[in-house]
């Protein structure tokens, strides 16, 4: 029997919330329990300025790569169960979260459906996911 294939696929982390250090840190090792998929490497954590129309506190962002054979879906149910495990209130759209996972990208995979957009359409205007990014793409090279 094949093994399914094995995707790269980088997920971003965010939280400006409580102690957000601790939920990067529930969200990391998380991650990397869900299943078929290995936790490759992380990136710096960083300290941003809110984006977006809502005012609100500073979030702490990561970048982590995962190696899965989870399917777009049934990845982002992981995370969205997470974010609810975080106790994630779904409230005003880009307002404040304990912890927010998004998958920014998913292999060379282009999804565009209701509830699923990847590449993250974000990933264009945040500076600071494409330098996680690079820095992930320096510290675990693609096998061509
Ligand atoms: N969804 C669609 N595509 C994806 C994807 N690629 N990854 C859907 C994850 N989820 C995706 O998300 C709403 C729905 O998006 C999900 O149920 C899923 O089906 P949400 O988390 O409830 O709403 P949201 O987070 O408020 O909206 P969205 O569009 O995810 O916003 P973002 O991009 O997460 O922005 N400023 C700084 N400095 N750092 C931040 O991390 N984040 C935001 C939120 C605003 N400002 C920020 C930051
Ligand atoms: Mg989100």
């Amino acid at each position: 029997m094949s093994s399914p294939p094995v995707e790269r696929v980088y997920v971003a982390l965010g939280s400006n919330v409580g102690d957000r250090a601790a939920h990067l840190a529930f969200a990391r090792e998380r991650l990397g329990a869900l299943p078929d998929t290995r936790l490759v490497a992380a990136s710096q954590v960083e300290e941003t300025a809110a984006l977006g129309p809502v005012p609100q506190g500073r979030f702490l962002n990561q970048m982590v790569l995962l190696e899965t054979s989870l399917p777009p879906r049934e990845l982002l149910l992981g995370l969205l169960e997470l974010e609810r495990e975080r106790g994630r209130d779904r409230g005003e759209r880009w307002g404040p979260r304990t912890l927010d996972l998004d998958i920014v990208r998913y292999g060379d995979w282009v999804v565009s459906e209701p509830g699923l957009t990847v590449p993250h359409p974000e990933l264009p205007n945040r500076d600071f996911w494409r330098r996680e990014v690079a820095e992930l793409e320096a510290l675990s090279p693609a096998r061509a």
